[in-house]
């Protein structure tokens, strides 16, 4: 270890602790790969601040050293934006897990940066609310992450994304001040609006230390129901009929066949209806008074192009259907190591993606897999490719497809974010002069480039 990094850890330890400096290879292994074990970096330091202030003296002492940091969260994220690639300091919020009171008047709660989804959600039932977004990494995704990323998950159309759920926010610059207006305004025009810049930033503006979210009544009837499609195009068409006709949707999800048989396969449960079907959705309605009748008729309506339903209505047989969409994703984990590519397409262009996007694949190289799932109701398909050797899929098989999305007028990120993975197709999607005023924004707000520096953006050309 260099005197330099010897002289910090001795100055960061002063701060935290001798418990949550961490240096040993073992200890700091976990925080350096990604959850997919795509991304694997190597850090010198792991510092776990205790709050705000200790957090805020690491920034500085950090950047005092000329080093740069990678904010982490639960490291559940998938495009390789958590991780130490170029032998950062891991900035961990693990220990920033304080939930405050719930605002029962104002519907609101302030809660620590590292409070995992799961503790949040505990924590607001038992005042009968929810947070608006909710995702299958509940258990260790936090929600500083969730904000940072601008989680989406499987109630976008119901509540929005994580930006629409932060009304307040509490957080670290790089030069180590610290920004906190936690007041929960549902107005509150007095400038310009740091939650909505730092939702999606990924952790190179600031670290967020703590948030004020919005709430949700928490709705107690629901059902569920699988329909299997023998198209894409009816499984399009049917999302857009059910968005128009049943108020009470919560959510629209989506698998394409091979996805479908993976699951299926790795959880030891057959497919559940229409097992030769091209897609099945898995739709949710929930309300304070019962939905079932609302959505049967809506599902009725749609008349034959429904190859076959199962419903569920209390929670054993809901969280049955759900299993098959909740564990995909642990499914392709299971059978190698999946470049993941995460797209929004427009819904009259949905059915072409779907229907193309195999051949655009093996057009590169015929030994890959292509599993496609994801949230029907807003458009957005998760496209996982495996090698079938068991090695990695090229890099050109990411650039096939996020260019074959851009080409169909769609978002090379729905709801993952850039991170690393994507920051050389960032052109693809915004033009030079949006991409230069990110740069104007990082360059004010971190001009020493501490904060998860190679995220985000490509590199400038020299
Ligand atoms: P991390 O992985 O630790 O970090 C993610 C990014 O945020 C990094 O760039 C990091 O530097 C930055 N960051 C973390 N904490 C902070 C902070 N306090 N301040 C500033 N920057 C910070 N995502 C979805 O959107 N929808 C889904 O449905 C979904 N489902 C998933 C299911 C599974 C099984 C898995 C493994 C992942 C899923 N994800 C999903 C991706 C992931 O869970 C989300 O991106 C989540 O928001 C990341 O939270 P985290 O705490 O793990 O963040
Ligand atoms: C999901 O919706 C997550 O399940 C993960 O966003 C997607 O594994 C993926 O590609
Ligand atoms: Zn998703």
């Amino acid at each position: 270890m260099s005197d330099e990094i010897s002289d910090l850890g001795r100055k960061l330890r002063t701060v935290v602790g001798d418990n949550h400096l961490l240096q040993d290879a073992d200890l700091t292994a976990g925080y350096s790969t990604d959850w997919t074990g795509r991304f694997q970096g190597h850090t010198p330091l792991v510092v776990r601040p205790a709050n705000t202030f200790e957090l805020a003296q690491v920034v500085i002492l950090v950047a005092e050293a000329g080093l740069a940091i990678v904010p982490q969260g639960g490291n559940t994220g998938l495009v390789g934006g958590s991780v130490p690639l170029n032998g950062e300091i891991v900035v961990s919020t693990v220990r920033l897990d304080q939930c405050e009171a719930v605002d029962q008047l104002a519907q609101q709660v302030t809660l620590g940066a590292g409070v995992t989804l799961v503790q949040a959600q505990n924590h607001v039932a038992s005042s009968s609310l929810v947070i608006g977004v909710d995702l299958a990494a509940r258990d260790s995704c936090t929600i500083g992450g969730m904000i940072a990323t601008n989680a989406g998950g499987i109630n976008v159309l119901r509540y929005g994304a994580m930006r629409e759920q932060v009304l307040g926010i509490e957080a670290v610059l790089a030069d180590g001040s610290v920004i906190s207006h936690l007041e929960g305004l549902e107005k509150d025009n007095t400038g310009y609006h740091l939650p909505s810049l730092l939702a999606g930033s990924e952790g190179t503006l600031a670290i967020i230390t703590r948030a004020r979210l919005r709430l949700h009544p928490y709705l107690p009837v629901r059902c569920t129901a699988m329909l299997a499609f023998s198209s894409v195009e009816d499984a399009v068409e049917a999302t857009s009929a059910l968005k128009r006709s049943v108020p009470s949707l919560h959510a629209v999800e989506v698998l394409f066949s091979d996805a479908m048989h993976l699951v299926s396969e790795h959880i030891g449960s057959a497919v559940p209806i229409g097992e030769k079907s091209a897609a099945w959705l898995i739709v949710e309605a929930a309300g304070s008074n019962d939905p079932l009748e609302e959505l049967a008729g809506a599902i009725d309506d749609l008349g034959a192009v429904v190859v076959d339903v199962g419903v569920g209505v209390d929670t054993s047989s809901r969280n049955n259907l759900w299993q098959y969409r909740e564990k995909v994703t642990e499914a392709i984990s299971a059978k190698g190591t999946p470049h993941k590519l995460d797209v929004t397409l427009g819904a009259s262009k949905l059915a072409e993606f779907i229907s193309q996007l195999p051949s655009v694949v093996s057009a590169l190289d015929g030994d890959l897999s292509v599993y496609m799932f994801g949230h029907l109701g807003d458009g957005n398909v998760h496209v996982n490719v495996l090698a079938n050797n068991g090695g990695a899929p090229s890099e050109r098989v990411d650039a096939a497809v996020l260019e074959y999305v851009a080409k169909l007028g769609g978002s090379i990120s729905a709801e993952h974010g850039i991170g690393t993975a994507k920051k050389n197709f960032l052109h693809l999607n915004r033009t030079t002069a949006e991409i230069s005023a990110f740069r104007s924004i990082k360059h004010a707000l971190d001009p020493q480039q501490v904060l998860n520096p190679h995220v985000l953006l490509p590199q400038e050309d020299s």
